[in-house]
C-alpha cells in the first residue's frame, strides 16, 4: 500500500507549476508506482485559458471545488465546470480549459501514466508512454 498527502506533495518534484503560471498539478501516482493510471490534483487558475490536446492519452477530470468550463475545439461547444461534473478526454479531444471566478480544483487520472518527464508540447499534449502501443491495445481490446 502506498499512501500520500499533499502536505508532502507540495514543493516536491512531484508538484509541477505551468511556465505561465495558469496551473499547478500535484502528482499524486505517477508511472513508476505501476499502477496502470497517474493520479493528479490540478489547479486550474481563476480567469485563466489553457489550451489543452492529449494525443497519446486518455484522461478522466472531475471538479470537486471552484468553477469553470471547457471548450470542446472540435464542436466548438463549451461545458460549465463545477463541483461534481467530470469530463473524460476519450477521443484526444483537443479543448480549451478556462477557470472561472474562483480557482477550480479538479481530480485526474490518465492512461497511460503519466511519468513525470513529460512537458506539454506547443500542441498542449505530452509524449507518448514508452510502452503506449501495449497500453492501446488493452484500451481497444
Ligand atoms: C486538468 C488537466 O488536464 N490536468 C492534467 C495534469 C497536469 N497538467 C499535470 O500533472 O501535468
Amino acid at each position: 500500500m502506498i499512501v500520500r498527502n499533499l502536505d508532502e506533495i507540495i514543493g516536491s518534484e512531484r508538484e509541477v507549476h505551468a511556465e505561465n503560471g495558469n496551473w499547478v498539478s500535484r502528482r499524486f501516482v505517477l508511472d513508476d508506482d505501476k499502477a496502470g493510471f497517474s493520479f493528479h490534483e490540478t489547479i486550474i487558475k481563476a480567469g485563466t485559458e489553457t489550451h489543452i490536446w492529449y494525443k497519446n492519452h486518455v484522461e478522466a477530470v472531475y471538479c470537486v471545488a471552484g468553477d469553470g468550463e471547457i471548450e470542446d475545439l472540435k464542436t466548438g461547444k463549451v461545458h460549465p465546470i463545477k463541483d461534481g461534473t467530470l469530463y473524460l478526454l476519450d477521443d484526444h479531444d483537443e479543448h480549451l480549459l478556462r477557470g472561472g471566478k474562483e480557482d477550480m480544483r479538479l481530480i485526474c487520472t490518465f492512461n497511460p501514466p503519466v511519468t513525470g518527464r513529460e512537458h506539454h508540447d506547443e500542441d498542449g499534449a505530452y509524449a507518448p508512454h514508452p510502452r503506449a502501443a501495449e497500453y492501446k491495445a488493452v484500451r481497444e481490446g
